[in-house]
């Protein structure tokens, strides 16, 4: 398969300016007409030829200025034209079959009705196009249809027109006034109904708000309207953004490749990020629908009014939106508590923790990619956390280097320069800097280097001189797949504080000024080696490193144990604090994990000091429920094995389960108090403190499923699945009932099935839980092959293949690395399964074996058999891709 490369971008030599679309819908074959005005490109390289991407349609007809156009040639990837003249209207009508569309890319059927996903390159799989983000067009679409089978017809921007057709149809006409690329052009179609709200935007401009969804959700919709709602005023407060146009509609699809998808007006979601009630959704699913609405919306400023020239730049519109959504939900979060500081470091912690497990990861195997990305065989593929999550950090770094205000200042000279244009990360690199006078060229390797940067650090304190010196120095590891050799030091922010021995931070002064200043200092590390010396220090300090995690780095630095314990009991920042507590674990962790290796471990004496400081933070009531909560969830067995120099999965779990056996244990008594005093009686609340409350009960109950009181343990975990009120603390009692095992458990599960068989996502709810049980006795392979043969079960619906396959692989890898090998049998039949039916989601399964050689021999030559075997077979470019890379 070809390879695209950032360097051979070159302008699009043609321009369409309005395109008018026709949609004649039917399931198994849509006609659809297209009537574009093009005009050469005057800035880009002459060309006599005119080459529009198509990809599985049908050509009918093709006119060029109202005649019939011969000189053209077809292939699967598109039409050519020959000696078109310099400005054309071009008519092409064309035909595609949803009914036939598994992919879920183009236009496709979920549940009967026509929905459409364009982005990345989905639009040439509904018409013929230049589709590429840098052709900027204005749409006006049409839609036709039978009335009863699809009553509503959805597309961009504002409704026009609408009525009645002959033999049962309608039609509706809609037009978006701003120009747009084609990967956010959508249409629905379908029987649904709407929860609408109006409100007046800031300018007082009247405003249609609209959630889509089939008629037995609508009791679910309210959480998504309110969070776009906010989302709305947020940006208005924040960023001065408001909604540009005259309605804003969010619909529901059940059959989604990703999350959701920001198209102009119209923004699409999977289910499971739109649709929340408090019986079917728990707090982290109320918690990332806020999140998603926010993220879509958002996008409507950062993505839509200004787009992405090409999709090297992708990280342009998917980090600044992360970081945008980020800080919204942080802001929402600390404008409803009580301790508005804990709730941000709550937020922060919860998203560096997904940083650290997905991307640091991605960044050590064979698909390491900088945030703007070099080459491509799929674009698809390259949707990835380094793309959103460390491009969101990226982002989050220039706040932090220029400041609140000064971030604004170059977002506000962003917009003003590029509002309706197709752009690059170096544009955005360069309004932040001529905003705020400052010269960000080094800033730019952020977005070509791959890899996480290491920082080591040293400190020397001078007990006579009463100076402390420290020293950091940024390394990298050598690149995975030797892609990419030239290294050049990084701009990176460094947040530093000294911790006294009472726990106090010093206020610092750097050898160069005249008084002390504040607690933290964001130190500029811009050399590969620089030293900061503070003085008036007169006692050797604790240094806490990299408060609120201000860069995407990995600390390296010999805290001995009791210093962790110390920061861990009194970094005044709250995120270094957590940090402590993990790193303290991980070690012990990893200590014992080695152990487990080489004898058979057994009990442990666990660290007795790591588990009074757990035991500490669990009964501090100065903490809010929510950080203890954070503290005391052990490291993932993936982030563990991660850590290890080859990953060893039965280690890791016998090691961690070890250690949680001696907390649950030691603490039991802690925490059938915390049960019992965190309850949240009366009505379901989604706010962060009642959030808090129950993640900390039901850790707590977690935990206790783990200790010596089994009996009563099952007592309180069957009562509570009994009377809870809400998804959070059913499926929190479920999966203690699981991990217990026996009768109740099968009862449980029974129960759980028929309380909810008309409800898909808490059914999938109940297909992840099974996935990831860690049972000891089970054979868990086993369960999840007969779930495969479940009537439940489909592999067309990817959340369900989701809440099966990936909980099973990515959430329980003690059972998947099993040493007989039989989980990577499971996961090679999956993939190729999935290679015809859906190439997007199998890729993404594909991934899911790519750190292979970061294993212990004998998995690694087992799954190296395995992902031989899908190589030999797949046809997706996405799964060869991956495959090819992970084999390199
Ligand atoms: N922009 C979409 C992602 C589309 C993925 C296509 N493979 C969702 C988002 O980031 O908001
Ligand atoms: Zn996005």
């Amino acid at each position: 398969a070809n390879t695209i490369y950032r360097t051979d971008y070159t302008s699009p030599p043609f321009l369409i300016d309005t395109i008018e679309l026709d949609f004649e819908l039917e399931p198994q074959r849509t006609t659809v007409i297209n009537k574009m005005q093009v005009r050469r490109n005057p800035e880009a390289k002459y060309s006599p030829k005119f080459q529009l991407d198509g990809e599985v349609l049908q050509l009918i007809s093709l006119h060029l200025d109202g005649m019939p156009y011969k000189n053209v040639q077809i292939d699967e990837t598109g039409l050519t034209l020959y000696e078109v003249p310099d400005a054309f209207e071009l008519t092409i009508t064309s035909a595609c079959e949803p009914a036939n569309n598994t992919s879920l890319m183009g236009l496709y059927l979920s549940n009967g009705h026509f929905f459409t996903q364009c982005e990345a390159q989905g639009f040439r799989k509904i018409t013929y196009f230049l589709d590429r983000p840098d052709v900027m067009a204005r749409y006006t679409v049409t839609l036709r249809a039978n009335k009863t089978a699809y009553p509503i017809l959805l597309s961009n921007g504002n409704l026009i027109e609408s009525g009645d057709l002959a033999d049962g149809k309608h039609y509706a006409k809609w037009h978006d006034p701003f120009a747009k690329p084609s990967y956010l052009f959508a249409l629905v179609a379908a029987q649904l109904v709407a929860l609408e709200e109006r409100i007046t935007t800031r300018s007082g401009a009247q405003k249609l708000l609209q959630v889509w969804v089939e008629a037995h959700d609508l009791d679910k919709t309210r959480h998504a309207m309110d969070s776009l709602i906010h989302a709305i005023q947020w940006d208005e407060a924040r960023f001065g953004l408001e909604l540009d146009l005259e309605r804003f509609m969010l619909v529901a699809v059940s059959d989604f490749n990703m999350g959701a998808m920001e198209n102009k007006g119209l923004n699409i979601f999977n289910t499971q990020y739109v649709l929340a009630n408090p019986q079917t959704a728990t707090d982290i699913d109320y918690t990332n629908i806020e999140a998603v609405v926010g993220h879509e919306y958002f996008h409507n400023w950062t993505g839509n009014r200004v787009t992405c020239r090409d999709w090297f730049q992708l990280s342009l519109k998917e980090g600044l939106t992360v970081f945008r959504d980020q800080e919204f939900s942080a802001d929402m979060a600390a404008a409803d508590a009580v301790n508005a500081a804990a709730a941000r470091a709550n937020q922060r912690i919860e998203n560096v923790r997904i940083l650290q497990q997905t991307q640091f990861t991605e960044d050590a195997g064979p698909m390491a990619h900088p945030v703007r990305p070099e080459s491509y065989v799929e674009i698809n593929n390259f949707y990835t956390a380094t793309v959103y999550e460390k491009g969101a950090e990226v982002v989050r770094m220039y706040q932090t280097l220029l400041g609140r205000e000064g971030f604004r200042q170059g977002m506000d000279l962003y917009f003003q320069r590029h509002d309706g244009q197709a752009v690059t990360c170096d544009d955005f690199r360069q309004a932040m800097a001529d905003a705020n006078q400052r010269d960000l060229t080094q800033f730019e390797g952020w977005y070509s280097q791959l890899g996480t940067p290491y920082v080591s650090v040293r400190t020397r304190y001078d007990e006579a001189a009463q100076t402390y010196a420290v020293t950091l120095a940024q390394h990298h590891k050598p690149a995975p797949n030797a892609l990419q050799v030239v290294r050049a030091p990084l701009l990176i922010p460094f947040a530093l504080g000294l911790v006294d021995t009472n726990g106090q931070d010093l206020a610092l002064q750097l050898d160069n000024e005249n008084a002390p200043g504040a607690a933290t200092r964001m130190l500029e590390l811009s050399a590969a080696e620089q030293t900061f010396c503070f003085i008036n220090v007169r006692r050797r300090p604790v240094p806490s490193l990299l408060r609120d995690f201000s860069a995407p780095v990995i600390v390296e630095y010999d805290y001995t144990d009791d210093e962790l314990i110390f920061l861990l009991a009194h970094d005044s920042d709250p995120f270094n604090r957590w940090a402590a507590g993990q790193q303290l674990a991980t070690r012990t962790l990893l200590t014992h994990a080695r152990q487990a290796e080489n004898t058979q471990l057994n009990t442990h004496e666990t660290n007795p000091a790591l588990i009074e400081a757990f035991g500490s933070v669990l009964r501090n009531p100065t903490l809010t429920p929510a950080f203890r909560a954070q503290v005391l969830t052990l490291p993932t067995e993936a982030y563990l094995a991660e850590h290890m120099d080859e990953a060893n999965p039965a280690a890791v779990h016998a090691a961690r389960q070890n250690l949680r056996v001696q907390l649950a244990n030691a603490l039991s008594d802690d925490w059938f108090a915390i049960y019992a005093q965190h309850q949240t009686p009366g009505p379901y609340q989604p706010t962060p403190a009642a959030m808090g409350q129950r993640a900390l009960k039901n850790l707590a109950l977690s935990y206790l499923t783990d200790s010596e009181h089994t009996e009563r343990t099952l007592h309180l975990a069957q009562t509570q699945y009994d009377t809870a009120n809400n998804m959070s603390d059913r499926g929190a009692a479920l999966s203690a009932l699981i991990h217990l095992g026996g009768e109740l458990a099968q009862a449980a599960l029974t129960d759980f099935y028929q309380r909810f068989e008309n409800e898909p996502l808490a059914i999938d709810k109940w297909f992840a839980f099974q996935a990831r049980q860690t049972r000891a006795e089970m054979d868990v392979i086993n369960v999840v092959r007969t779930l495969l043969r479940h009537p439940a079960f489909t592999s067309k619906n990817p959340n369900r293949v989701r809440a099966l396959i990936f909980s099973f692989i990515s959430g329980n890898p003690a059972q998947f690395h099993a040493p007989h090998g039989a989980g990577y049998t499971l996961w090679a039949e999956q993939v190729l399964a999935l290679d015809t039916l859906n190439p997007q989601l199998a890729a993404r399964l594909a991934r899911l074996l790519e750190r292979w050689r970061k294993f212990i021999p004998p998995l690694r030559e087992q799954m190296h058999k395995a992902l031989e075997t899908v190589l030999a077979s797949a046809q997706s470019k996405d799964v060869r891709e991956i495959i090819h890379k992970a084999l390199l």
